[in-house]
């Protein structure tokens, strides 16, 4: 299948609940990788998925809401929830269970079980470091990248080893319901310690940035001066990572990430 040929499937289209899981864990886990068991707990208590913005106030990595402050404090676990559904943490007159019940936001005082609001929307989950990267674009197509036994002989023809455990999401930005580019946020490590990435392409897969999230810390990381020299590279021409200095970790990842990108969206 070809990057064109993308625009022929739906938005947001989450099949199982392992994708919209793994939408979830980019989604909240950046910057600050925290772990989402928040979410699952939440799903596990009330039936769906919430977004990222149930316990923090502007999307995943920034701080916790008054919802999220309480359910911190109750424990973060399973029981808290009903240590807090009676309060209201924020403060709009509906009680915490209430709300949840009801899908609107317990920690957002504009959404109410009488005016949800648009929080539960799937686009709500696209990470806000790529949305960043494509300023105007509105829709996104969230795609699962799992691997099959021949994307992975595929990636090392090119050069890159790839395992089950590289499968990710690519977040492809659309206008007028084309794709104008792609979108991953992948692992890297370093001396033992895992940052994030961000590897963004035009239409063609040819890098337009590569960019740190999550590196305070990992401050090599985050000074680095590699990240310029992948712009304008096509995704199947990256140079190998070899060497053992921090340059030769992300250039390892955005390897992996770039043939990743190759083997799902280019035709074999
Ligand atoms: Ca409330
Ligand atoms: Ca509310």
């Amino acid at each position: 299948m070809s990057l064109m040929d993308l625009k022929q499937r739906p938005l947001f289209r989450l099949t199982t609940a392992r994708q919209a899981g793994w939408l979830l864990l980019l989604a909240c886990a950046l910057p600050a990788q925290a772990e989402p068991a928040f979410a699952r707990l939440y799903k596990q208590q009330y039936g769906y998925t919430p977004s990222c913005n149930a316990c923090h106030k502007d999307g995943g990595g920034t701080p916790n809401n008054a919802y999220g402050q309480q359910f911190k404090d109750a424990g973060e676990n399973l029981a808290a929830f009903a240590k807090i559904a009676a309060l209201d943490a924020d403060g709009d007159g509906a009680r915490n269970a209430e709300e949840a019940l009801a899908k609107s936001n317990p920690g957002d005082a504009k959404s109410t079980p009488s005016s949800k609001g648009e929080w539960l929307d799937t686009a709500s989950l696209i990470p806000r470091e790529v949305q960043a990267l494509f300023p105007g674009v509105r829709e996104y197509l969230p795609r699962d990248a799992v691997l099959t036994d021949a994307d992975l002989a595929r990636a090392q023809a090119l050069g890159a080893v790839l395992a089950k455990a590289d499968e990710n999401t690519i977040y492809i930005p659309l206008t007028d319901k084309k794709p104008v580019g792609t979108a991953l946020i992948f692992p890297a490590e370093y001396q033992g310690k895992l940052f994030f990435l961000l590897l963004a392409t035009d239409r063609q897969l040819k890098v337009t940035r590569v960019q740190p999230l999550n590196t305070a810390h990992v401050p090599a990381a985050a000074k680095s001066g590699v990240y310029a020299s992948f712009q304008g590279l096509a995704v199947d021409q990256l140079p190998a990572g070899g060497g053992v200095g921090v340059d030769a970790a992300i250039t390892t990842a955005v390897k992996k990430a770039g043939t990743l990108l190759y083997v799902r969206l280019k035709n074999a």
